[in-house]
Parts: C-alpha cells; sequence; structure tokens
C-alpha cells in the first residue's frame, strides 16, 4: 500500500510526455519510484490508473492517479509550490505560459508525429512546412524573453520550455531523416542557444532519450505496424 506522499510515475522512456514529468521532479527534487510502462499489452496499472486515455505518462501520488503531461506538471507545481516554480506567479503570465504549452502540443507535437510516421519525404514535406512555420513562431516568441535578458520562456525552466523542450530528441528524429537540422542559427539564434541551454541544465541533462535510440524504436513500431497497413 502506497504512503499517502509516495510518487510512482508509469513511464515510457522513449515519450516526450513522461520525460516532462521527471523534469519536473528533478526541478523539485522529488524522489519517486519510476515504473516503466509494458504497452504490449498494457498492464492493468495502467489501463486502472488511465481507464479514458489509456496513455503514459500517469502520476499516482500516494496510490492517486493523475493524468495528462500538462496537468500533472500544474500538479506537481500546486502540490510543491515552493521555489522553483513551474508557472509564472502572475495570472497573466500563467495563462500565457499555458497558451504557448497548448500551441506546441495542438501545433508542433502534432505536425512531428505526423511527420515522424511517413517514411516517403514527399509525403512528410507538408507536416516538415508546418514544424518549420511553429519554429519560426516560438523563436519571435523566445526573441521577447531574450531581450527581456531572460535566457528561457520564463526566467529559469518552466511550463513552455518544459513542454517544447521535451519534444527535442524526436525533433532529431525528423532531422536524421530529413538529412539536416531544423532548428537553424540563420532562421532561429535563440532557439538555438535556448536549446543548447535546455538540454546541457541539471535537470534536464540525460533524461532526452539519444535520437539513435529514438529512430530504432520509431522503426520497430513501423515495422509492427506494416502487417496490418498492406493487409486492408
Ligand atoms: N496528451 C497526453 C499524451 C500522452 C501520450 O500520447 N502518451 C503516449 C506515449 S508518448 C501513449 O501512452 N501512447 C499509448 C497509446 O496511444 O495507446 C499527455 O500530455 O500526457
Amino acid at each position: 500500500m502506497a504512503s499517502s506522499n509516495h510518487l510512482q510515475l508509469l513511464d515510457g522512456w522513449f515519450s516526450p510526455f513522461a520525460l516532462r514529468v521527471k523534469i519536473a521532479f528533478n526541478i523539485k527534487s522529488l524522489k519517486y519510484e519510476n515504473i516503466e510502462e509494458t504497452f504490449h499489452p498494457k498492464s492493468q496499472l495502467l489501463l486502472q490508473s488511465n481507464p479514458v486515455h489509456k496513455k503514459i505518462p500517469v502520476l499516482l501520488h500516494g496510490g492517486k492517479p493523475i493524468c495528462e503531461s500538462r496537468i500533472i506538471l500544474e500538479y506537481i507545481d500546486e502540490v510543491w509550490n515552493s521555489a522553483p516554480t513551474i508557472l509564472p506567479a502572475d495570472a497573466y503570465e500563467r495563462a500565457m505560459a499555458r497558451f504557448w504549452a497548448a500551441y506546441i502540443d495542438d501545433k508542433f507535437f502534432v505536425a512531428m508525429k505526423k511527420a515522424v510516421g511517413e517514411e516517403d519525404e514527399e509525403a512528410r514535406k507538408p507536416y516538415v512546412e508546418e514544424l518549420e512555420e511553429a519554429l519560426v513562431t516560438m523563436e519571435g516568441e523566445l526573441q521577447k524573453c531574450c531581450r527581456e535578458g531572460k535566457g528561457f520562456f520564463g526566467e529559469e525552466i518552466g511550463l513552455v520550455d518544459i513542454t517544447f523542450g521535451s519534444l527535442l530528441g524526436w525533433l532529431g528524429v525528423i532531422e536524421s531523416m530529413n538529412g539536416r537540422k531544423m532548428i537553424v542559427e540563420e532562421k532561429h539564434p535563440c532557439l538555438v542557444k535556448w536549446a543548447e541551454r535546455f538540454s546541457s541544465n541539471p535537470n534536464v541533462k540525460g533524461l532526452i532519450p539519444e535520437a539513435d535510440k529514438l529512430i530504432q524504436f520509431s522503426k520497430a513500431i513501423k515495422m509492427k505496424r506494416k502487417p496490418a497497413a498492406s493487409a486492408k
């Protein structure tokens, strides 16, 4: 039986969403038990804890499940509310952080997932273009922060940085598929520095899976799906 403060994470090493929670744990210096989800089949613990979406990550706090990565980040920040904080103290800035975090998931992640799913370069092109558009938008937003002397989308790593930065590993997969970098000095000078700063931050370092490992993982998933697709 879990004690009321025991923290468990239903994790998947490849998951950008689970990565967000691990970064938040580090920011708050929280100890947790990592439970790697098996997926094939999904564990009883996952099905019981997230019966609606049946997805990781799930945070179990004293046995009580909290689902959806951005909701988990906000929960962690509310329960362990001393500094460093993940959301800004100011209500307007908090609303803006939520806006950009939602933009990253709705626009950037969706295009990224579709791009990773397309082996053919021509089929991948429209999604890569969507990603490029979103990168220019995020560069514009980050430039405002840089002008205010901030190193991240806030003073320190916060909701927007975690939401966006957790996708860098998978962006590396698309870069490898396309044979070129997507965040480049000429178009995204602030994002280039931000990505370096984010990845080397002590709360993040070592957590972003290597692109090569993700590429192998993505190939294995596509192989599993192929027979089903050709049977249609
Ligand atoms: N919106 C969710 C997305 C979570 C998600 O897509 N998790 C994936 C792993 S990266 C998953 O569990 N997929 C299993 C499935 O779709 O059956 C969040 O932010 O937590």
